[in-house]
């Protein structure tokens, strides 16, 4: 598995805007956000994309897609609610090989996304 620039992330050796951390996971800031609200949750243990979940034990799953719901909670979102995004492959538009969800809020979302 290639090196991406969220392991570079994780490691720390590239800075990002951290707004959550445990023993599972790591969120921060997405570079670029599509909403007040825009941050990326990757679990600590990499796998490439939603794809290769099988990759992690039921347990890994779930505690990160509980640190999922976790961190939107933090952030303040779960009144007014949010949108999870998973980009997985070419037509997904996932541009990053190390699997992340996307917590979108801060503002009222549209449906369907382009
Ligand atoms: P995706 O299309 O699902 O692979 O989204 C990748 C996201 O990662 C995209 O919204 C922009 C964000 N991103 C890319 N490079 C960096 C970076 O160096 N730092 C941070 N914080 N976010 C990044």
């Amino acid at each position: 598995m290639s090196e991406t620039i969220f392991d570079k992330i994780l490691s720390g050796e590239i800075p990002s805007t951290k707004v959550y951390e445990d023993d599972d996971i790591y969120a921060f800031r997405d570079i670029n956000p599509a909403a007040p609200v825009h941050v990326l949750v990757i679990p600590k243990l990499k796998i490439t994309g939603f794809k290769d979940l099988k990759g992690l034990s039921e347990s890994e799953i779930g505690k990160f897609i509980k640190g999922v719901s976790k961190v939107a909670g933090e952030l303040g979102l779960d009144n007014d609610g949010y949108r999870i995004v998973f980009n997985q492959g070419k037509h997904g538009q996932q541009t990053v090989d190390y699997i992340h969800a996307h917590i979108i809020g801060g503002r009222q979302l549209t449906w369907p996304p382009g």
